[in-house]
This record gives structure tokens, sequence and C-alpha cells, in this order.
């Protein structure tokens, strides 16, 4: 039969049989359906090219000298999840709502292991699924059938790992702003939640900055709202420059208002990184003719921190850094200024 795959597509099938005679002919008949093929004759063997080499698809004969199938079987199943879940903890966000959808994915097998045997016994069976198979072909061998369980299985794994890609573009989607490509909102709300609490607990300081440029309904009014969303990409990129530890986030907190989470950070230190973004912002000399104050643009800097407690809330951390932006306004923007309790 011709391939029905494009040459660097043809899907990679590990072939493990201890029967040389077997192997050939199941080799044989794969290739005639367009797969690419390595071979296997025990269960160690496979095991090894499984690592080396990561098929998409596994066939396993149950009985073989040096490792069983069944053994074989369970060791690889246990790979393919720990590489899945290595893979899953890479991903930005594992609390998201759509974790769930994930919990159902996750059941889905993802390098399918189809074992074959001459065993058809009930306890065989069920011991070849509770081992991990995806599923379970008889010896022997029926061409057609092997033929149809292999591409639907192959199929269903492609359409999985489809699904998984979907899946991380929506979540990167549901907590990323368009078009910064900063934290939104709602992240920004989560993780200030989620900070307060973490400090709360270890009695340590948290500190937030709301930065905010100065008339820039202005800078739209002279320059046009595609030159003021460029203004924006370029403000959020000089603010991730600077703010560079591990925990911090900056996130679109509203139309042209940016803000940035300090975990473990105090008062001092949160001015001196506020100052350090508006000399950034000033150095980056953006002409912006119709602002009053000066020439090119700015930015006004409300600056707070708290250790928090459960009588406080992130509310009232927002509200001061808030206030003190508002002061920041009022003295004449472009400066900062930290919140203290008068
Ligand atoms: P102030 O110095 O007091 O902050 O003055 P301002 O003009 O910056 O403040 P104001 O709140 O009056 O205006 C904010 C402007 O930000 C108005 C709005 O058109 C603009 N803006 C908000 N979101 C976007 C956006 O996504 N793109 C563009 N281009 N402009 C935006
Ligand atoms: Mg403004
Ligand atoms: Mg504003």
């Amino acid at each position: 039969m011709k391939s029905n795959f494009p040459e660097k597509k043809r899907p990679l099938i590990l072939v493990t049989d201890d029967d040389p005679v077997m192997r050939k002919m199941i080799c044989h008949r794969m290739k005639q359906d367009g797969y690419r093929i390595i071979e296997a004759s025990n269960g160690q063997e496979c095991l090894d090219a499984y690592q080396l080499e990561s098929p998409d698809m596994i066939l396993l004969d149950a009985m073989m000298p040096v490792m069983d199938g069944f053994t074989c079987c369970q060791l690889l199943s246990k790979m393919i999840r720990s590489e899945h879940s290595r893979r899953k903890s890479d991903s930005l966000h594992d609390d998201s709502p759509l974790s769930q959808t994930d919990q159902i994915l996750a059941s889905i097998e993802r390098t399918p292991i189809l074992m074959v045997t001459g065993l058809d016994d009930t306890e065989s069976v069920d011991y070849a699924f509770e081992m991990g198979a995806t599923d379970f072909i008889r010896k022997p061998i029926h061409w057609a059938v092997l033929r149809q369980r292999v591409r639907r299985l192959i199929q269903q794994s492609n359409l999985y790992q489809q699904l998984e890609i979907a899946n991380a573009e929506l979540k990167r989607m549901a907590i990323l702003d368009g078009l910064t490509q900063l934290a939104n909102r709602r992240y920004f709300d989560e993780y200030l939640d989620q900070q307060w609490k973490i400090m709360e607990e270890k009695q340590l300081p948290l500190a937030l900055i709301l930065c905010d440029i100065d008339f820039f309904k202005f800078y739209n009014d002279t320059y046009g709202h595609q030159d003021g969303d460029s203004c924006l990409i370029q403000v959020a990129k000089a603010l991730t420059d600077e703010v560079k530890r591990l925990g911090d986030l900056v996130a679109r907190y509203g139309g042209e208002e940016m803000a940035i989470i300090l975990p473990d950070t105090n008062g001092e230190g949160a001015f001196f990184l506020a100052q350090k973004i508006r000399e950034r912002i000033n150095s980056l000399q953006v002409e912006h003719s119709a602002s009053p104050i000066n020439q090119y643009l700015t930015l006004s800097l409300g600056v707070a921190s708290v250790i928090p407690s459960p009588v406080d809330s992130p509310q009232n951390l927002i509200k001061f850094a808030d206030s003190a932006l508002y002061l920041a306004k009022q003295n004449g923007r472009n400066r900062s200024i930290l919140y203290t309790v008068d």
C-alpha cells in the first residue's frame, strides 16, 4: 500500500518481539502501510529504544525472555506518564480553571502501547490493561485488524497532541493581555491574592507599584490610537526589562495603567525600582509633544508595601498604591511616591 504520510511526518513505530520471524513480518506490514520502524528483541531493548527515539507508537509482544512484555509495558507507562507531568509542570499556571480539561486529557494515553500476545484469557487481558497497555491484539495476527488498530491509535494520539497544543494556547490567552503580552487583570487579581497569603504566612512585606502614563489621552489625540497602542507595548517591554526577580509580576491593570507585584519587598526597595522604571521611560525619549510637562513620554508611579495581616486585605494595598499614584499626579507627574501612613 502506498504511504498516506508526507515523508517527514511518517509515524515511527517501535516493534518489540523476541521472535525474529514474527518481528520481520510485523515490520514488513507496517512499512507497507507507510510507517517508519525501529526494532527491539526484548523488554530492555524496548525501554532503551523508547528513550532514545521517542516513537509515536509501541507494538509490544507479551511473552519475551529477559523482560516480559507486561513488565516492560508497566515501566514504559511510568516513563510516559512522568515525561507528561514534567512537560505539564513546565507550563505557566496549573491552577487555572482550564486544568479540568487537562485532567480529562491526561486520562488519554500519550504514546500508545499495543500489546501483541498469544494469551487471551481474562487474566492476561486484564493484566495487560492494568500494566498500562492502550489496546490488545491476539496472535496469530489478523493483519487487517492490526492495520486498523495501529491507524486508529496513531490518529487518537495525534489528536491528543493537537488538543494539548490548543489547550496550552487557551491557557496562555486566558492570563495574558492581548496587546502588551503582560499578565492581564484577571491574573493580576489572582496572583495578588496568592502572594498576599504566602507573605502573610511568612510575615514578609508585599509591595505594589501602580504606573500610569502621563497625559496619555493627549498622546492618542496627537499621534492616533495605533501609535498609542505601540507606545503601550514599548512601556510594557521597558517594565518587563526592569523587573527581574523571580516571583515579581508585571500586569496590565487597565487602560494605560500597569501594575507590578513584588513579593518580599519593602517600601524602600519598591520605591527604588519605581524610580529606575521612571528613569528608563525618560531615557527612551518617546516624543510626546502634547504633554504639558515634558517633551517626552513620562510615567507617574504610586508605591506601597505592607506586611499582610488577617485584618488587612489586598484591596487595601491597591488603595494605598492608588492614593500614592494620585499624589504623584497632584504633585506634578513624572515622579514616584511611596505611600506612608500619616
Ligand atoms: P493622566 O496624566 O492624568 O493620567 O492623564 P491621562 O490622559 O493619561 O489619563 P486619562 O485617564 O484621562 O486617559 C487615559 C487614556 O488612555 C485615555 C485612553 O484613550 C487611553 N487608553 C486606554 N487604553 C488604551 C489602549 O489600549 N490603547 C490606546 N491607544 N489608548 C488607550
Ligand atoms: Mg494616564
Ligand atoms: Mg489612567
